[in-house]
């Protein structure tokens, strides 16, 4: 193949976002605009990563993935990276690109050296819908924003791109490797499958220049719950690429009947849906769980979603709903006795500043670190690389641990599974089941409980969010005065103590991350945190989350929209929530 040099120019609006660039496919589709950011990530990169490297390219299948792939191919054979891998028909979840980076070795010894992941996570696809990509480092993570920041401004400058335009089309359906020369020598491409690589990962975590290897989860434990008449099972992957791994895993590898799986085939718009696991989108599972409308009489004790990209896990008990922010806190306090690959090694957790403090409470019983992070996967690499923590989470369906650097929708599931299998392996042969929703009670009865909600206003006028938000910064100097509001609106909510800007000073790299978010912190604990979502892609989304804690075990089981009523008042009031966006209700409450 030739190289050729495209006379491009700047295009607005590239700048990355909490997890990549995300924007309407009709955006992508322009002249140049793909082109664009991916040469602007090979120039943040620099020259001597790039020239003979191994990259991975794929993602969650969405509309127009099979087309960037090849663009990408093109561009990386000009820049002069050594081979591209790619995953059948293009698919890898985000975690599985992970994986891969971490642990594929190829035929001839080769290790990925970075990637790209073609996704806009949960939201939806299609021609007039989402497209979206990220670049994750050699660790396996996002890239971090002293990269990603380099990206947008290369996107200001950029004059031209690198590009193998007579570099034949690469058949991705078909499992082999293709060759090809250029003036600076050979350049491959492999495509493999899917899911075997996450799929062993899973299995036995394969620490390959180490003397260990551990698994990280029982299987055969798992298996017996799995495969037990007494337990019932549903999984949910909202027609997103875990479907591809749903089946191996829970179906062939686990014993799961066929019947299990809901919305297990990937399709490029999701079938129309919204593939985001939260009650108000993942409504089949949710009725199938005897929850929301039409509710199901007989359901399953156990459920699960994921997101497009499969990186986002919902978890439901028969009839009851877990808070992701419980999740993560639960899967920490049973980690030790439930999961192996934690039993002799959990290094310390972490949380994103919005997700509740369900998880602080359990590190300092436990006596584990503990680190709160700005919103995004990306910071919590750094703390894993160092070996500082083990398991992290986000209010917003996000859980994972450290066998890879991003979150891991699957293996939430398998660690609820696991501690469920823990929790009954005397049980399975007729006695009761201890079932998810008596695990996360007993949780807050030894813990205490976080009430949690989040609102999100979706497709804001951007004007009005900014306005809004400095509002509240404003507000902040003046805590005499918004005690005096909040005491006006409800006497029964407590003062607040402190207002502040999130801002975080990374304790590895000392890099510093300002304006992640508004924060107000009662005297009872309570919290009421406003951001602007960095994942949109259209006007602004507000998200506001609103936090109480009840340590008393005889109030924990109140309704939850019902416990934090008076706090949510207190917020609409407070931020002139319907003032400045004219809303009268948020598009989603999680
Ligand atoms: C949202 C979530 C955040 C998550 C991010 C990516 O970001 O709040 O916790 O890490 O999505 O998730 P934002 O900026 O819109 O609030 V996903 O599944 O895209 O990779
Ligand atoms: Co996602």
């Amino acid at each position: 193949f030739k190289i050729t040099r495209v006379e491009s120019a700047p295009i607005d609006g590239q700048k990355p976002g909490t997890s990549g660039l995300r924007k309407k496919v009709k955006v992508f589709t322009q002249p140049h605009y793909l082109h664009n950011f991916v040469q602007s990530t090979f120039n943040a990169l620099s020259a001597e990563k790039v020239k003979g490297s191994t990259l991975v390219v794929s993602g969650d299948g969405r509309y127009y993935s099979k087309d960037a792939i090849q663009i990408i191919i093109k561009m990386s054979a000009a820049n002069g990276v050594r081979r591209v891998w790619v995953g059948q028909n293009g698919l890898l979840s985000t975690p599985a690109v992970s994986a891969v980076v971490r642990e594929r070795v190829g035929a001839d010894g080769s290790k990925a050296n970075g990637a790209f992941i073609l996704t806009a996570s949960h939201n939806p696809g299609g021609p007039n819908e989402d497209f979206g990509i990220k670049y994750n480092m050699e660790n396996g993570g996002p890239a971090p924003e002293g990269i990603t920041d380099k990206i947008y401004e290369n996107t200001k400058t950029i004059k031209e791109y690198l590009i193998a335009e007579d570099l034949p089309e690469v058949d991705i359906s078909a499992i082999g490797i293709s060759n090809f020369s250029g003036p600076e020598g050979q350049f491959d491409v492999e495509v493999f499958d899917a899911a075997s690589d996450y799929v062993k990962l899973m299995k036995l975590l394969i620490k390959l220049l180490c003397y260990c290897f551990r698994s990280i989860f029982d299987f055969q434990l798992i298996q017996k719950l799995l495969t037990s008449p007494q337990f019932t099972f549903c999984y949910d992957a909202l027609s997103g690429v875990a479907g591809a791994y749903a089946k191996r895993i829970f179906v062939e590898e686990l014993g799961a009947k066929e019947s299990s799986l809901l919305n297990c085939i990937p399709k490029e718009d999701f079938g129309g849906g919204h593939p985001d696991p939260n009650l108000t989108y993942a409504k089949e599972l949710v009725s199938r769980m005897g929850l929301g409308k039409n509710p199901n009489s007989d359901p399953p004790e156990f459920g699960a979603a994921a997101d497009g990209d499969a990186d986002r896990n919902m978890i439901l008990g028969k009839r009851f709903f877990v808070t992701p922010s419980d999740s993560v806190a639960i899967i920490a306090a049973n980690a030790v006795q439930a999961i192996p690959y934690f039993s002799s090694d959990l290094k310390g957790v972490a949380r994103s500043m919005p997700t509740s403090a369900a998880l602080d409470v359990v590190a300092n019983h436990l006596n584990l670190k503990f680190f709160e992070v700005p919103t995004g996967w990306k910071f919590f690499g750094n703390l894993m690389d160092a070996g500082l923590c083990s398991i992290c989470g986000e209010e917003s369906f996000g859980t994972g641990s450290d066998h890879i650097r991003e979150k891991d929708g699957i293996w939430a599931v398998l660690a609820w599974l696991s501690i469920l299998a823990y929790k009954n392996k005397d049980n399975l042969n007729g006695g009761e089941l201890v079932t998810v929703e008596d695990i996360v009670k007993q949780h807050w009865a030894t813990f205490g409980r976080h009430y949690y909600t989040r609102y999100d206003y979706e497709n804001v006028d951007a004007g009005a969010a900014k306005e809004l938000m400095a509002y509240l910064v404003k507000m902040q100097s003046s805590l005499g005065e918004v005690n005096k509001i909040i005491k006006g609106v409800r006497s029964d909510v407590s003062n607040v103590a402190n207002a502040d800007e999130f801002e975080y000073k990374d304790p590895v790299d000392g890099s510093i991350s300002k304006h992640q978010g508004i924060r107000y912190l009662f005297e009872d604990g309570s919290r009421l945190v406003f951001r602007l979502s960095g994942t949109g892609s259209e006007g602004a989304t507000i998200r506001l989350y609103i936090e109480q804690y009840e340590k008393d075990p005889s109030k924990t089981g109140r309704d939850s929209q019902e416990a934090l009523a008076p706090l949510v008042e207190v917020a609409l009031k407070l931020s002139k929530m319907q003032e400045f966006t004219g809303r009268t209700a948020p598009t989603v409450i999680t």
